[in-house]
């Protein structure tokens, strides 16, 4: 393991592990290139708070044009202090400050950025925006008591109608289901042009840990529902995928 003095910032869960696809992320980059690090715990009420306090920098703009603050954020310590924010970003400046000696194991190649960047987007609409109808409430149990009020809060705000409202019931359910199903389907067509284990062949890279970042979440979240119907989709690929990354995943 390199020495290095890395904090990362996550959301706690009434689990033992994260549900954050995003924090999962810089997680599996992490323990991939055997960084040391601790990881700082921050419910999401305080998010704002902690990142104004330490001079971790806003990932975008709300609609009312103040500030956003997201997690995961970074703080590396080991040579200057290095402040930062955003998944990607944040792999980008692991890859480059601790790059790994051999270049087939690199997360980020810069000569890829612009496809995956295109990846990230398609998973972000075809697959994470479809997530919330059918596992708002999985997400609201693993929430600390005082994340769940202002969970509450902000999901009741964007779609005007109470949190058990806003879990699809019924056909409208199945259906919202069948079109996740259809939307990893064609993944796993892309998938296997690949020819390898991931999407970039036989090493994973950024594309790869959004996706696992997102199974992660539907794991976590939802072991009796999306879990399930997860690994029995495309004849068990993603399951096989996701023992892959098995190595990976511990929580420090
Ligand atoms: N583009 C950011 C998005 C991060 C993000 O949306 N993080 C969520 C958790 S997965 C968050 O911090 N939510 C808290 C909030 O919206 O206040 C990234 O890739 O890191």
């Amino acid at each position: 393991m390199t020495v290095t003095k890395i904090t990362l910032f996550d959301i706690p869960t009434t689990l033992p592990v994260p549900t954050s696809p995003n924090t999962w992320k810089v997680r599996i980059a992490l323990n991939f290139k055997g960084l040391h690090y601790t990881t700082r715990w921050v419910e999401t009420a305080d998010i704002e708070t902690v990142c104004r306090q330490l001079g971790i920098p806003p990932t975008s703009t709300s609609p009312s044009g103040a500030p956003k603050y997201t997690l995961p954020a970074l703080i590396d310590e080991t040579r200057s202090t290095v402040k930062l924010s955003d998944s990607t970003p944040i792999i980008a400046y692991l890859e480059s400050t601790y790059p790994d000696p051999d270049p087939r194991r690199a997360l980020y190649p810069a000569d890829t950025r612009a496809l995956q960047a295109l990846f990230e987007a398609h998973v972000a609409q075809r697959i994470t925006a479809r997530l919330i109808p059918v596992m708002v409430m999985h997400m609201y149990d693993k929430k600390t008591p005082r994340d769940r009020v202002d969970f509450r809060r902000r999901m009741e705000a964007a779609f005007g109608k109470p949190l058990e409202d806003i879990e699809l019931k019924g056909n409208a359910r199945e259906e919202a289901w069948r079109e996740l199903e259809g939307a990893f389907d064609e993944l796993a067509v892309y998938k296997e042009k690949s020819g390898g284990v991931y999407f970039t062949g036989g090493q994973f890279s950024v594309a790869d840990l959004t996706l696992v970042g997102i199974i992660l979440a539907m794991r976590y979240d939802s072991p009796d529902e999306a879990w399930p119907k997860l690994q029995e989709w495309n004849k068990g690929e993603w399951k096989r995928y996701m023992d892959a990354f098995e190595e990976y995943l511990l929580v420090r």
